[in-house]
């Protein structure tokens, strides 16, 4: 069974939300954010940048969200959540994948982080304010990609709307999913309306 580093509420959430969708067994081994726990050196071992997620399948650790959703579809979920890398639609995946995590989840994460919950020594309030000029466009980019798709790549719900929707969120929450972006916010609401999405939102 594989183990993933997790924190609550933050892109670990994105693994367990992957595993649920597809029925993958997992078992949580959960960490506090911004912790001493994240930088002593066990952890280190797990994930050198001191972060969430990472996980362990009998021994093997893999940390990067994006890698670790394209590693588990392609072991364990059949490519039910990724189309095949060698067509255009597999490149349209990976292309939005990549997107969900840089810039977007990036960007506000660094607008949240740095305002609020982070240790004040590490705050950088030039982040903060760099990210507020980019923030409404990077919603925008998603806006006008999903026209009348239900979701990033069609008609299918796929790993890249796990990782857009978790950058998306704290987007909304930050208040950058406003009436000009009907369709992200329909977005939004059809994903956290997954069974898969409130169990893993809820752990
Ligand atoms: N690009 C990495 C980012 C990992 C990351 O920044 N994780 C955050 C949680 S959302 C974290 O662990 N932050 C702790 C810290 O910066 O000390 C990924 O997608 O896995």
């Amino acid at each position: 069974m594989i183990t993933i580093h997790h924190s609550p509420m933050s892109r670990s959430t994105r693994v367990i939300w992957y595993c649920e969708e597809i029925g993958l067994a997992y078992q949580l081994k959960t960490i506090e954010m911004f912790s001493a726990a994240m930088t002593q050196p066990e952890y280190l071992k797990i994930n050198p940048l001191g972060k969430v997620p990472a996980i362990e399948d009998e021994g093997f650790v893999l940390w990067e969200t994006s890698a670790i959703l394209q590693y588990l579809d392609a072991r364990y979920g059949n490519n039910q959540l990724l189309p095949p890398r060698d067509t255009q639609a597999g490149a349209l995946a990976i292309q939005w994948l990549e997107y969900g995590e840089n810039p977007l989840t990036i960007i506000m994460g660094e607008i949240a982080a740095h305002s609020g919950p982070m240790p004040q020594e590490r705050r950088i309030p030039a982040l903060v304010e760099r990210g507020r000029d980019m923030a409404s466009g990077l919603v925008d980019v998603v806006e006008q990609a999903l026209g009348q798709q239900q979701w990033i790549l069609g008609e299918d719900f796929s790993a890249a709307d796990i990782m857009l929707v978790f950058g998306l969120m704290i987007a909304d929450y930050l208040g950058y999913v406003t009436d000009a972006t009907p369709r992200v916010r329909a977005y939004l609401q059809r994903a956290m309306a997954r069974p898969a999405f409130a169990r893993a939102a809820s752990l």
